[in-house]
């Protein structure tokens, strides 16, 4: 019936807890702030925005809600293997149960800026089965042989007019450039960690320390 049909979300994923999200918040915008004064960032600067004047990357990526790391995007059902996944045995128990999730290294491309995040095999039980399906991104072919779980990220900002699906599929071309032996530019020792170019305006952060963010295993109707 129709209320059946309404009963699946717009997605699931784990949800960060308040107290990280203003840590993240912080780190994040400190993050965007130095890398805005860098002079590679400058040298660079015509990939990322078009033109070589100066940009506030503050204000560049707009927020887009609560701090999240999806797991299956269902579109209220819509979506393929959408109801396949909500009736996992592994989901239905960890549902409203609180996961450390490990944030390893930051993002920013002139679309979007993104957490990238290391699963364990606890949370892969998460993951949906179809993931590999949803690696298929036609921009870009070679994600499919990437290791299970590789999209998994936070969206921190969008560019104006950029949907925060974006934000995977930015992770999953760098890490694709990583998987065919690109080292990129390695341009500077932060203090939060290096920093690493890959060209066309894709920039990489891998935290020294990487941040521990405790999030609930729930899903959003919106
Ligand atoms: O930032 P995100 O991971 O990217 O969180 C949002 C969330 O679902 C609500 O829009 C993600 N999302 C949207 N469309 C898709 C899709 N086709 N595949 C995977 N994730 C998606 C979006």
């Amino acid at each position: 019936g129709p209320l059946e049909e309404v009963s699946l979300p717009l997605y699931f994923g784990w949800f960060l807890l308040s107290s990280i999200q203003d840590k993240i918040k912080c780190t994040s915008m400190d993050f965007l702030k130095t890398l805005d004064t860098l002079e590679a960032f400058k040298k660079h600067l015509i990939d990322f925005s078009g033109k070589a004047e100066e940009v506030d990357l503050e204000q560049y990526f707009q927020p887009t809600g609560i701090l999240h790391c999806t797991t299956k995007f269902c579109n209220y059902g819509k979506a393929e293997g959408a109801k396949e996944y909500a009736e996992k045995q592994a989901v239905k128990d960890s549902y409203g149960s609180i996961f450390n999730l490990s944030l390893g290294a930051l993002f920013v491309t002139p679309r979007t800026f993104g957490a990238r995040v290391s699963l364990t095999e606890e949370q892969l039980q998460l993951w949906p089965a179809d993931a590999d399906a949803e690696k298929q991104v036609e921009s870009v072919p070679a994600a499919a042989s990437l290791p299970l779980g590789s999209r998994a990220h936070v969206t921190l900002g969008c560019a104006e007019g950029v949907e925060p699906v974006q934000t995977g599929i930015d992770l999953l071309e760098i890490l694709t450039l990583q998987q065919e032996g690109q080292q990129g530019e390695q341009v500077e020792e932060m203090e939060l960690g290096t920093l690493t170019y890959y060209g066309t305006g894709k920039w990489l952060l891998n935290l020294r320390e990487p941040i521990s963010a405790p999030a609930c295993f729930s899903s959003f109707y919106g």
